[in-house]
């Protein structure tokens, strides 16, 4: 709890102690007697849909919601920033909810895509943690919109069974970044699979911090530099992926840029699977891509109190724990931190330290020149252009 808030329920109590037993005090002759509104009434239908990333909400807490409130949810996935964002541009998308990344909620915000939250429904927004809350200002200036799903990283995702085996004698790249970038060890690896995520917008960034320029760069200079980079190990990419947790658990890619908690899903996923192979989250050495992944509501949203009603509940503690607990990606509630499992708290590929903490890349948005330059340098590298 903050300080604010410490003080707020201080004196709450110590009015409730002063309340007990005491002769009720004369009412102020002119205090106005407001009689209390009445517990507004939610007359939507019991339905909710919602927008989100797959493997990203841990089994049954649907379910749960479902049964606390009679309300049905339709429950949606998509794998990319660009593709939630086609569909909130299209408009009339069914959707109540939808978890866009930060990168992409600032212009959705600025163009109403979203809709302001009313934060008299959601007491639980108590439980985040201001500091993060802090750093969404970037991309919602005055905290109206976004609410923390999760976060988590782009990084280098590594079965270091095979990968070690694939390389022979050569050792492992000081900075893990070159393992996907540089044909040195790229031409080495794609005898056990390279895979990308298969999005401009988590592509481009990382090639364009790997070159040493801006990860959120608006100059279509550096897009030409980045693709002039990733030309060069084009031929051995073998997936441009969706499905990187199974692409990484089945054995179809060695190495990987993907997202911090999806690498750990797979780690688990394979020791389902009786595999030996160890698979793990690398922390490169210049610092991996952050990302925050944010509810909002999406504008004519028509299911608006289920929607408020959901957002709620996600932000229990318990709930937001379980994400962590069984998705493997840090919450953004700080009401959370003492109900995640201990080896989730002490994995530094998902709670990490303070010291990488600082050394990783920040997210930022683009203009959209850049997401076209961006779109088009991608479109080029992918076909081998
Ligand atoms: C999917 C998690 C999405 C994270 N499992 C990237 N925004």
């Amino acid at each position: 709890m903050n300080k604010y808030l410490w003080s707020f329920a201080l004196s709450a109590v110590v009015l409730a102690g002063c309340g007990k037993k005491e002769e009720p005090a004369p009412a102020p002759a002119a205090a106005p007697v407001a009689a209390a509104p009445a517990a507004p009434v939610n007359t939507e239908e019991k339905v909710l849909n919602i927008y989100n990333w797959p493997d990203y909400i841990p089994e049954g807490m649907i379910a749960a919601f479902e049964k606390e409130t009679g309300i049905k949810v339709n429950y949606d996935t998509f794998e990319t920033n660009e593709a939630l964002n086609a569909k909130l541009v299209a408009g009339n998308t069914g959707y109540d909810i939808v978890v866009p990344g930060t990168v992409f909620a600032k212009p959705q915000i600025e163009g109403g895509l979203l809709q302001p939250l009313d934060k008299s429904k959601i007491p639980n927004l108590a439980n985040l943690d201001p500091a993060i809350m802090g750093t969404l200002t970037k991309a919602d200036p005055e905290n109206k919109h976004l609410v923390p799903w999760a976060w988590g990283f782009t990084t280098v995702g590594i079965n270091k069974t095979k990968v070690e085996k694939a390389l022979g004698k050569t050792p492992m790249p000081e900075n893990a970044w070159d393992l996907v970038f540089k044909p040195e060890y790229t031409s080495k690896l794609r005898s056990c699979g390279i895979a990308y995520l298969d999005s401009p917008t988590e592509i481009m960034p990382v090639a364009l911090h790997y070159i040493g320029k801006d990860a959120y760069s608006n100059n279509p200079a550096d897009y030409a530099a980045a693709n002039e980079m990733l030309a060069k190990v084009r031929k051995d990419v073998r997936l441009f992926s969706s499905t990187m947790i199974d692409d990484i658990a089945g054995g179809k890619a060695c190495v990987a840029i993907a997202w911090s908690g999806d690498v750990n899903i797979a780690a688990g996923r394979a020791k389902e699977n009786k595999s030996k192979d160890e698979i793990v989250a690398l922390l490169p050495s210049t610092g991996a891509l952050i990302f925050f992944d944010t509810m909002a509501i999406a504008k004519g949203a028509k299911h608006p109190n289920n929607a408020h009603a959901f957002i709620d509940f996600y932000l229990r503690p318990e709930n937001a724990a379980l994400m962590s607990n069984e998705m493997s990606y840090p919450t953004g509630n700080k009401a959370a931190t003492d109900k995640i499992k201990p080896e989730i708290a002490s994995n530094k590929t998902i709670f990490v330290e303070s010291a990488y903490f600082a050394k990783m890349i920040p997210p930022s948005s683009f203009t959209n020149e850049a997401r076209e330059a961006m779109a088009n340098a991608y479109n080029k590298f992918k076909q081998g252009k």
